[in-house]
């Protein structure tokens, strides 16, 4: 059995979907990190940076945290969604999320969305920025049914929650065709409807 130690944001709904997409038994225990629980001493010895995600897997007896390497971990588990002969072009787009796309969106979510009127120059800047990403993972899936190809990967697990919280980045999904088209797949998938409700509250994937 598969521990998840969640919370219903985009990096936490990576695992939750990646979880249901390969079908395995799980259970899910929320950290409140509006509250403090991510800097509980327990919680660190297994989160050395206080962040969700983390899993235990209780059948190996071992611990993950880092978003990129709990999805290849389950991948190489699983044996789904890391295609070994496609693994280069997966890492690509997979690092490429884990270390741009995602802390850039959060930026974005943090001076448009959370704190607006505290800095023009964060506000401006982020705002661009996340323009200019969805401009480029349009201009990819115009060319590429996934980000890493023709199959669906953990690269595009990794990626579509952070695409999830378009309603609050402001930009109009809707202008851009390819996203939308991979937005719209993605989302009626039942795996990800069911993960990205790890909470079971009910909480829907937004429309475009
Ligand atoms: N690089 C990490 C980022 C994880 C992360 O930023 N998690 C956020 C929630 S989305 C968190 O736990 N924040 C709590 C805090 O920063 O105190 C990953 O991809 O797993």
């Amino acid at each position: 059995m598969i521990e998840l130690f969640y919370a219903n944001t985009p990096n936490g709904r990576k695992i939750s979907i990646m979880l249901e997409e390969i079908n395995y038994p799980y259970k899910i225990t929320p950290v409140d990190i509006f509250n403090g629980e991510q800097f509980d001493y327990k919680f660190r010895s297994i989160s050395p940076f206080s962040k969700i995600p983390v899993i235990t897997d209780h059948e190996n007896k071992v611990s993950i945290f880092e978003s990129g390497a709990i999805l290849i971990y389950l991948a190489e588990k699983s044996g789904k969604f890391y295609e070994k002969k496609n693994k280069i072009l997966i890492n690509q787009w997979l690092i490429a999320q884990v270390a741009y796309v995602g802390p850039l969106l959060g930026q974005h979510h943090q001076f448009h969305h959370y704190t607006p009127g505290k800095s023009k120059w964060g506000e401006e800047r982020y705002f661009k920025i996340a323009k200019t990403i969805y401009k480029d993972l349009d201009e990819r899936l115009e060319k590429s049914k996934f980000l890493a190809g023709n199959e669906y990967s953990i690269a595009d697990i990794a990626t579509f929650p952070w695409i999830a919280r378009h309603p609050i980045h402001d930009i109009g999904l809707k202008n851009f065709s390819h996203l939308s088209r991979w937005y719209n797949d993605i989302s009626t998938r039942e795996a990800v409807i069911k993960g990205f409700d790890g909470l079971k509250n009910g909480e829907k994937i937004p429309q475009i």
